[in-house]
């Protein structure tokens, strides 16, 4: 018998809970005018968070799935993007939807029930929020493929939860990227949780990064609430995938600290106690003790951030709440280069009792 492969899986974190360095840092860390960026764009990401939770609580926003804890993964990873790479986010990638340029009121108009949302001014190419489990893993391969044909220098960067990687087109597209070597890169959100099924029901495997392996690429395992090891993770595997070294899976350990949406009550199914200890961890305050330590953060720009922060988030609350209602008909008009005899009927039935149409609720008019 002999051996005819062999793999190991390395985990990295650089930041410990504390804040403290725990290896030297990467040339970039080293500065902390490139790390205070990061640190604003996790903070702005929770303060949306806090309001896009608030504003369903009111009625005024349809379910919203929470970023609360995960915040180092999507900024880490977007902040180490190009503009003309395209992101490809499950539901739960605020932070790195803010990052690449979607704007506050774009996010809540998609929460909101308006497709309009999914239409972002800032990173056009961007796909919108994939609800359904995985797939967008597949729709990643393909742009990266594209890009490949195409000769771009573009990399496809796609998001998904520890629940996707049990799906199907997890293992296709990323079978397919890795046989040809498509400038793709997998970030798996490892919050724990696939609703309420806990990692440990999810997957047999003692790391997820090393689902990579049955494919022919690299899978690493990094803190993901550890930003700088994140970005810095993020910004190998991106610039490998531009430069022809094909796809990488990163699975990023981090927690879910908020219920799966609006819509559920974790503490159902799991012990509060537990999540507890998980705010010890969490990836805002671990790079602001960081920033501290280095001398590089106060007390005053806390307070002038927290500031900012709640404004740029309320105006754009005031932006949303005051955008005017879509066309009725727009639902009817994008999905078919003909619209079906049946639904003809109902775009008609639709545009009659649309009350910004002139319309009534009236049935039996
Ligand atoms: C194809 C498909 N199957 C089932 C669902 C229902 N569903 C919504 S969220 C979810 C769990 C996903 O967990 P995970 O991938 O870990 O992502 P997380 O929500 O933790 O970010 C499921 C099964 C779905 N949206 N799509």
């Amino acid at each position: 018998m002999s051996t005819v492969a062999r793999f190991h899986i390395e985990h990295v974190r650089l930041i410990d809970a504390e804040g403290e360095a725990l290896a030297p840092l990467p040339a970039f860390a080293r500065d902390p005018a490139a790390l205070v960026p990061l640190y604003r764009a996790m903070y702005l990401t929770r303060t949306f968070d806090a309001k896009a939770i608030a504003l369903q609580r009111t009625g005024k926003l349809g379910t919203f799935a929470s970023a609360l804890g995960q915040e180092a993964v999507g900024v880490g990873v977007a902040a180490a993007m190009r503009a003309e790479d395209v992101l490809l986010p499950s539901y739960r990638e605020h932070a790195a939807q803010l990052v690449r340029g979607v704007k506050i009121e774009e996010s809540l108009r998609y929460w909101g029930g308006d497709e309009r949302g999914c239409d972002f001014s800032g990173p056009r190419s961007d796909f919108p929020n994939c609800v359904p489990i995985a797939t967008q893993v597949c729709h990643a391969a393909g742009a990266a493929y594209a890009f490949k044909l195409r000769g771009e220098a573009r990399v496809a960067v796609c998001f998904m939860g520890d629940g996707a990687t049990s799906k199907g087109d997890f293992y296709e597209g990323m079978n397919f990227a890795a046989v040809w070597k498509a400038p793709m890169v997998l970030v798996v959100s490892n919050n724990q949780w696939a609703i309420s099924l806990p990692r440990s029901a999810q997957s047999a495997t003692a790391t997820l990064a090393q689902k990579a392996i049955a494919a022919g690429i690299d899978g690493i395992q990094v803190d993901g609430n550890d930003v700088v090891a994140v970005h810095h993770i993020a910004r190998e595997a991106i610039e490998r995938a531009r430069s022809g070294g094909g796809p990488t899976l990163i699975e990023a350990l981090t927690y879910r600290l908020g219920d799966h949406t609006t819509a559920d009550d974790a503490s159902r199914y799991r012990d509060p106690a537990l999540v507890q200890e998980q705010w010890a961890l969490e990836p805002v305050a671990r790079l602001r003790k960081h920033l501290l330590h280095l001398g590089a953060w106060s007390k005053a720009q806390e307070e002038a951030l927290a500031h900012e922060c709640a404004e740029t988030v309320n105006a754009a609350v005031e932006a949303y709440l005051a955008t005017p209602a879509p066309d009725t008909a727009a639902m009817f008009d994008y999905l078919y280069a003909t619209l079906p005899v049946a639904l003809q009927g109902q775009r008609a039935s639709a545009l009659r009792f649309a009350p910004h149409n002139g319309g009534d609720h009236d049935q039996s008019s």
